[in-house]
């Protein structure tokens, strides 16, 4: 009496089981992949949010009262400079000798100038019209 019935329930079972386990398994394999893909997906956004703020971030550079402020800044290559002219009088950001990598035009108040810098070095640059105002901006990797 009870040998039949446990067949039966142990072959019902072992079905289920079977079927059970099989949809566990892509259920769960979907579930796991999913996840993955999110946890990779985060951890990229991370890591390229971390290497995208290091790589896209951008520094601001006030040319206030005849200066530009601050006049020595260190940035990442691949990062961009604006350079905002909060004066009346126009400026400009102008590379030193011959190194013609800053050539903004002149200036006008509130105006700004924009440079991303691909390439490791220091950039020494100036006011055409105000030679005696002068910034660096250090590249490094
Ligand atoms: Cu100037």
């Amino acid at each position: 009496m009870n040998k039949p019935w446990l067949l039966t329930a142990t072959a019902v079972l072992g079905v289920l089981m079977l079927v059970g386990a099989g949809c566990d398994m892509s259920s769960s394999d979907d579930e796991v992949a999913e996840s993955d893909d999110v946890s990779v997906e985060s951890s990229s956004t991370t890591e390229s949010a971390g290497t995208s703020s290091a790589v896209a971030s951008t520094t601001d550079v006030t040319i206030q009262n005849f200066a530009f402020g601050p006049s020595d800044i260190t940035v990442q290559v691949g990062d961009t400079v604006t350079w905002t002219n909060a004066d009346l009088v126009g400026h400009t950001v102008t590379s030193d000798g011959t190194d013609t990598t800053l050539d903004s035009p002149l200036l006008s108040q509130g105006k700004s100038f924009s440079f991303t810098f691909d390439e490791v070095g220091e950039f020494a640059y100036h006011c055409t019209p105000h030679p005696n105002m002068t910034g660096t901006v250090t590249v490094t990797e």
